[in-house]
């Protein structure tokens, strides 16, 4: 018996865990007390990570499905080979557009995947190249483009004065706004120093619930409340002068575009007081220090893009970022996230450039190509038509809009090959099932939490912290299983590709070590890997230039508070305020999403320890609603929208505002994929359809269906 250090992967807070080895097995998973960034802690997914390896569900070799729609399992060589032949075959009729790759949640998570998938998909010449972050918040990095990236990076929550939470519960999503490492104790820590808490949310979730003050909105109304924030800030003169004058562009139009939105006429549509959004502007602006960050709610709500630049807008004219001289938390162990710069940093295009889709006009983003058309790309005849698609640790029949579109694309497909250790609610669409080795049978650096700056504010590590875990055990005796970076290095093969990651090639004879790709991955890290693995327990490794630098005198760049695009759109919004277009429709309730603690997405719902916390996906709505809509606790609903309907099991919940149902996605049969229109009212710029704020019917279900449900 031996303790082990161990990454967990089973969420992208990748936290440092101990993990009790036995025999070649992890028996027993707790948090790593001596770990310095995440202190203990740990949760139940993680602490049940080793029985998802372990698994009765989990594939233990390759899959090919036979006619009748049953699955053989096959030797990877026979697998491999035969998914090489097809796609070859498709390239050549189809050309290179015609293979598209997905790479979900899971795909991310291990750099070596993601080297060897690029590289594969750059020889075969393939364009079509989607992820998860297009149906999630693209909304971040295309704001961040056509609002500008400051170089020495936001405000550190550690010494901050005040948080603004729109539509995010870090609590249980250890997702930005309170870094997400034991986020629970940092956010007490920080009330006990006192910061400030705000949170807008038509949920009284985990977090809120520590707020200092909650606006308990109506969902889909952030635009106008933030933008009610943002006019008082600049009708009370709280702005940061200063920095507006030397950083920002536009800040006057901005000032001009919120003037309509005052707080007595956001109030009654956005479902809160006036007085209240007058206290979290002024509360907000006071900080001096802090940083207003967004959740997937508001993202998923229309003019999600607007709402994150109204984000940002509310940061830049509060001067919310690090200035020349002041400390950068962390400017990356494993990657530079920042240029440790105080200055606006070069523009990006956000939208309008690379792959053009066949469909709604769309195009490439800064958040990637729009996944929410990939069904259409798959559906519609002609030049480019996609036919074979390989998804990578995602669950498009459970994730993407539009459920029943996505279920006849995936039938249509001549090719659907799915990397996933379960025979998932997509992989069961597969031609080609490929059961990875994953989690702790793999090497694994904390790089993610470094890359994904843009997403939030204050996502990333706040301190220079970085860990590497080797390999810890074997995949189960038996079981024929690969990682994800060898799938495409041996597609590379069987097709006689030469696979190439920044320029340089690989070795097409001898296949690399996963250690090896991990290397070269980081190869221009600020700290040697080789040094980062001396730490089992993760360490900090403070920068040796800690403080933010001044611009050069000459530099060009400035924020942007009014890009073109946002204050047009914010004008059609004051317009649809004044006309009160937008009135809500009283026999409907608007669904919303949330994070369930004991679930991940899709993943692992059938782990025992999860199942025991959560055994299916309840519909949550307010005692007020079900009493005025003949819905007891625990009745079956029905829940349609203009798309779909789906049934689930009430549970009553004071928490959730009235007119309001919240309830998660990625669950099997209740999925609030089938209830979402991909086809109107989608955001124009990322074509993320209304995936929050959806208008619903719930009423008791008729027959009685709970069989299947629970
Ligand atoms: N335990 C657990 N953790 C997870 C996940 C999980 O499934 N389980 N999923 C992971 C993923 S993929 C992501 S992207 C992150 C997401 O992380 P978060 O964005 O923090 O996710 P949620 O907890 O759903 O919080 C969103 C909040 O927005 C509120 N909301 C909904 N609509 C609106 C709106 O229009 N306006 C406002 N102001 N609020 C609104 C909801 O009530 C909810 O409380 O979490 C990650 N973490
Ligand atoms: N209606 C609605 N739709 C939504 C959302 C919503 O709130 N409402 N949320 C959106 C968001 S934020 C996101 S991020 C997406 C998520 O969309 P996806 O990423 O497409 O879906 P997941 O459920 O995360 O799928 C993860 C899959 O990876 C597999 N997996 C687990 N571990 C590994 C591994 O180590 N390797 C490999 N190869 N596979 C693994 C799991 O078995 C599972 O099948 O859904 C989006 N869709
Ligand atoms: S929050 Fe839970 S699932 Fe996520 S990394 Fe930490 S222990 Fe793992
Ligand atoms: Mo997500």
């Amino acid at each position: 018996m031996a303790e082990v250090t161990a990454i967990c992967r089973f969420c992208h807070a990748t936290c440092g865990l101990v993990a009790t080895l036995e025999d070649g097995r992890i028996t027993r998973i707790i948090g790593d007390l001596d770990n310095p960034m995440y202190r203990g802690y740990s949760c139940v997914k993680g602490r049940n990570y080793h029985a998802f390896h372990d698994s009765p569900q989990r594939l233990l070799r390759p899959q090919r499905r036979r006619t009748d729609g049953s699955f053989e399992p096959v030797s990877a060589d026979l697998a491999l080979g035969e998914v090489a032949a097809r796609t070859q075959d498709i390239l050549h009729r189809h050309g290179p557009r015609s293979v598209a790759m997905y790479g979900g949640t899971f795909s991310h998570f291990c750099p070596a995947g993601v080297m060897l998938r690029e590289a594969w998909m750059d020889a075969i010449g393939s364009p079509m190249r989607f992820s998860n972050a297009t149906i999630d918040q693209p909304g971040k990095p295309i704001s961040m483009a056509l609002h500008g990236k400051w170089g020495a990076g936001p405000q550190d929550f550690t010494d901050s004065d005040v948080c603004l939470l729109v539509g995010a519960n870090p609590l249980v999503s250890m997702w930005g706004g309170i870094p997400s490492f034991n986020p629970a104790q940092r956010l007490h820590e920080a009330r006990k120093r006192g910061l400030k808490l705000i949170v807008i949310d038509p949920r009284r979730t985990e977090t809120a619930r520590k707020a200092d003050l909650h606006l308990q909105c109506l969902p889909g109304q952030d635009v106008p409340l933030l933008a009610a924030m943002l006019q008082v800030i600049f009708t009370e003169g709280l702005q940061d002068r200063d920095f507006v004058a030397e950083e920002t562009a536009g800040a006057a139009e901005l000032a001009a575009a919120v003037a309509p939105f005052t707080p007595e006429r956001v109030a009654a549509q956005a479902g809160v007081a006036a007085e209240d959004i007058r206290a979290a502007a002024r509360l907000f602006a006071r900080g001096p220090r802090g940083n207003a960050t967004s959740g997937t709610g508001p993202s998923m709500a229309p003019h999600g893009v607007l709402m994150d630049y109204l984000v940002l807008a509310l940061n830049t004219v509060c001067g919310r970022w690090v200035k020349a001289g002041e400390r950068v938390p962390n400017r990356g162990v494993l990657f530079r996230q920042f240029s440790g710069v105080a200055r606006a940093e070069k523009p990006r295009a956000a939208t309008g450039f690379g792959e053009a889709l066949r469909v709604r006009g769309l195009t490439d983003t800064a958040a990637g190509l729009p996944t929410a058309a990939l069904a259409d790309e798959i559906l519609t005849p002609g030049d480019g038509q996609v036919k074979a698609l390989f998804v990578i640790g995602g669950n498009p029949l459970l994730s993407w809009p539009n459920q029943a579109k996505t279920r006849r694309a995936l039938e249509s497909l001549e090719l659907l090959v799915v990397v996933d250790p379960v025979l998932s609610a997509t992989a069961r669409h597969a031609h080609y099932v490929i059961a990875p080795r994953f989690g702790f049978e793999s090497p694994a650096i904390t790089f993610g939490n470094e890359g994904i700056t843009v997403y939030g504010l204050s996502i990333g590590f706040p301190e220079p912290y970085a860990q590497y875990q080797p390999t810890l055990i074997e995949p189960p005796a038996g079981s024929e299983v690969l990682e994800d970076w060898r799938i495409f290095y041996e597609l590379g093969r069987y097709m006689g590709l030469p696979l190439a990651f920044r320029g340089q090639p690989f070795d097409m004879q001898t296949p690399p070590t996963t250690d090896a790709l991990l290397e070269q991955f980081v190869a221009r890290s600020r700290v040697p890997l080789a040094e980062i693995k001396q730490h089992p327990h993760g360490a900090l490794f403070p920068d040796p230039k800690p403080l933010a630098e001044p611009k050069p005198a000459d530099w060009p760049h400035r924020l942007q508070l009014a890009a073109p695009a946002m204050i047009a759109e914010l004008a059609a919004v004051a317009a649809d305020i004044a006309t009160a277009a937008t009135a809500r429709d009283p026999s409907r309730l608007l669904l919303v999403s949330r994070r369930e603690h004991a679930r991940y997405n899709s993943v692992a719902h059938d782990l025992p320890a999860l199942k025991k916390r959560l055994a299916y996906n309840p519909a949550h709505l307010n005692p007020a609603d079900a009493a005025r809509l003949g819905i007891i606790d625990g009745a079956v609903v029905e829940i349609e929208s203009g798309a779909g309907c789906i049934r689930a099991i009430a549970h009553l919940a004071p928490d959730v505002r009235e007119g309001v149902v919240s309830i998660a996605h990625g669950f099997e049969p209740a999925s609030t994929a089938a209830l979402v229109d991909d086809e109107h009212g989608y955001e124009p710029l990322s074509g993320l359809p209304r995936m929050s704020a959806v208008p619903v019917v719930v009423r008791a279900a008729t027959a009685e269906p709970a069989r299947g449900l629970a």
